[in-house]
């Protein structure tokens, strides 16, 4: 087992942290205080070719491999947290699924535009009733002649408003339960498709969570991604790789936490003596870099598995699973470890805090990470 980083990887890292630290760091506080989507910085990312990545030449990416792409999530939320959502669902669960699924014509139309940031992709599997239970959606899709007519609605939808295509799943035969779900590509310009609410949320300001509504909205035949009856296998590979993408967010927001903690207990004195000078301290910074080192070996391990093609769902769920967990933990530590200042929003801290706690929530709880895992063991 090799486990050195390539020279491109190294590159790929090197290239991106430093936009993360000259272009994203100076702006997050007031991109979090403003919660407004910051399409200027995605325009910078699209034009570094970030949004990209890992999609072939051919499709007009920059071809970089999937550990790569995983270096740039964790330097990107490294920065802003809500960028590497904006990176992580355009990508994984966006593009990807054209690119593994799509017929030769839809990833001609889609792919080159999604890669180079003309288009900004999403993926709209949750509804009001149906979160961890996705087989249980209600979107439903009628065949009519060479259309689909799609009509209900979907909750949380990362990109949402922004995005200018939906990975989209409703239900073609309700009889067949979850294989009797097929996906769409649906364009944002769809007469009967409308963005419904934009939801306030605890963190990850700035990334857009919106609410998709579809009433009567015609779908072309051409726009069906996969075989009818495919859209829940699909969806479920999508997400397995997902998942190793917010890992990695969860990864830069925990690194972050903790250089803020490391920095600030060396220069806070109290009782006489830097903070850093007490062991209760130095245990708990040690404690957080073992949990940083832990969540990098789980999450590299996962990434190079899906860069060789090898099943990855179970590690995807442990990384993910463990790095979410970690952040929590690091994060919370961190704002302790700074005290009254730590609750205050000029400290930073708190705005990790807030934002990893999303990460054990979305693209699968952790109870359900814990089923995926449970049932590979
Ligand atoms: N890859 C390929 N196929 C998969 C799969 C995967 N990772 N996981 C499940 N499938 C297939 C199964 O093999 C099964 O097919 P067969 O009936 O032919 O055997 C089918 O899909 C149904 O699977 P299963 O019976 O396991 O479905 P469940 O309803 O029990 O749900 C979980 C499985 C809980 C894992 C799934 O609903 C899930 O991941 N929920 C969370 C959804 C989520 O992450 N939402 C976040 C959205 S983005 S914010």
């Amino acid at each position: 087992m090799d486990f050195e980083f390539t020279a491109e990887q190294r590159d790929m890292q090197q290239l991106v942290r430093q936009f993360a630290r000259d272009v994203i760091v100076p702006r997050a506080a007031e991109i979090d205080e403003r919660d407004e989507f910051p399409r200027d910085i995605v325009k910078e990312m699209a034009k570094l070719g970030i949004l990209g990545l890992p999609i072939p030449e051919a499709w007009g990416g920059v071809g970089a491999d999937f550990v790569s792409y995983i270096l740039a999530i964790e330097e990107i939320s490294y920065a802003s947290a809500a960028l590497g959502v904006v990176l992580a669902v355009h990508t994984s669960v966006g593009t990807f699924p054209i690119l593994y699924f799509g017929s030769e014509e839809q990833k001609r139309k889609y792919v080159p535009k999604l890669a180079s940031g003309e288009f900004l992709g999403a993926f709209a599997l949750t509804e009001p009733g149906a979160g961890s239970d996705a087989s249980s959606i209600r979107t439903r899709a009628v065949r009519d002649g060479d259309t689909y007519v799609l009509n209900g609605s979907k909750v949380f939808i990362t990109n949402g408003g922004e995005a200018d295509v939906y990975c989209v799943f409703a239900v073609t035969n309700p009889a067949e339960g979850s294989h009797g779900v097929t996906a769409f590509l649906v364009d944002r310009d769809t007469p009967g498709f409308q963005i419904g609410r934009k939801e306030r949320k605890m963190g990850l300001h700035g990334s857009s969570t919106a609410e998709l509504l579809f009433e009567d909205a015609r779908i072309p035949m051409d726009n069906r991604l996969g075989a009818e009856g495919e859209g829940f296998t699909i969806a479920m590979r999508m997400l397995d790789t997902g998942r190793i993408g917010i890992a990695a967010q969860a990864q830069g927001i925990m690194r972050a936490a903790f250089d803020a903690a490391n920095r600030y207990v060396r220069n806070r004195r109290q009782f006489g003596k830097d903070l850093f000078q007490f062991q209760s301290v130095q245990f708990t910074l040690a404690d957080m870099a073992t949990k940083i080192e832990a969540s990098h070996w789980l999450i590299y391990n996962a990434a190079f598995r899906k860069m060789r093609d090898l099943p990855c769902a179970k590690e995807a769920s442990m990384a993910k699973l463990f790095a979410s967990d970690a952040a929590m933990q690091i994060t919370t530590d961190a704002v302790q470890l700074f005290g009254g200042y730590g609750y205050m929003a000029d400290y930073h801290v708190e705005r990790f805090m807030r934002d990893a706690k999303v990460t054990q929530i979305y693209e699968g709880s952790n109870q359900i990470q814990r089923i995926v895992i449970s049932r590979h063991i």
